[in-house]
């Protein structure tokens, strides 16, 4: 069985929102178009506490995309953003919540998760793995934002997992930090045994 992945498609990575992705709205129009091809539909939801490691307003004496230790791996700080219950935390409202099932991330202050399966030191288990494994999804058609960070990061664990996976590459954007992340990112994720595909060949 399949199910469609959308990553982290929140205001706050929309223009506008506090962590805007170039573009990142733009991937709401593909996720709605694909949207009606698939019974099982995930979500991934960036939540994390205001107090959280990962922004640089609490690292005191640092600034956004500066690389920090955070209790023992490296983490870019990141602004403010997806502060559990605000409006930035919000999925995309063009979303149809009723047929999203949800899968909740970041929200230890100590640590980041960028993959909808565990956090970034493979810890502790967001519980997607294991509600896919439950219904026997077992080929992820995975989108959303941001291409070199938290889609790259759900891809691979969904491949050391082994789920199978085809990218929707036009339904992806990146922060793109530095030039060309995120198509490193792609390739990353094709050179791990992702399939790159456009959503022209899901939903005509
Ligand atoms: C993300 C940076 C920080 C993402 C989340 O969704 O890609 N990036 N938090
Ligand atoms: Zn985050």
């Amino acid at each position: 069985m399949r199910a469609l992945v959308l990553v982290d498609l929140q205001y706050d990575f929309c223009p506008g929102g506090a962590l805007a992705v170039p573009r990142g709205d733009e991937t709401i129009a593909v996720a709605q178009r694909l949207l009606p091809h698939f019974e099982t539909v995930i979500a991934t939801q960036d939540w994390h506490p205001r107090e959280h490691g990962s922004f640089a307003a609490n690292n005191p004496g640092t600034a956004p995309g500066q690389v920090v230790d955070l209790h023992g791996l490296p983490q870019v700080l990141w602004p403010v953003h997806c502060v559990q219950g605000t409006r930035g935390a919000e999925l995309h409202d063009a979303l149809p919540k009723e047929r999203l099932v949800v899968f909740r991330k970041g929200t230890d202050a100590t640590v980041d998760s960028y993959s909808g399966f565990f956090d970034n030191g493979h810890r502790n288990a967001t519980g997607l793995g294991a509600w896919l494994e439950e219904k026997g999804v077992r080929q992820l058609y995975v989108l959303g934002l941001a291409t070199d960070y938290c889609v790259k990061f759900t891809v691979l664990d969904a491949r050391e997992l082994g789920l199978d996976v085809w990218l929707v590459e036009d339904g992806c954007r990146a922060v793109d930090l530095a030039p060309g992340d995120g198509e490193r990112a792609i390739a990353e994720m094709r050179a791990a045994g992702a399939t790159i595909v456009h959503s022209g060949t899901i939903a005509p």
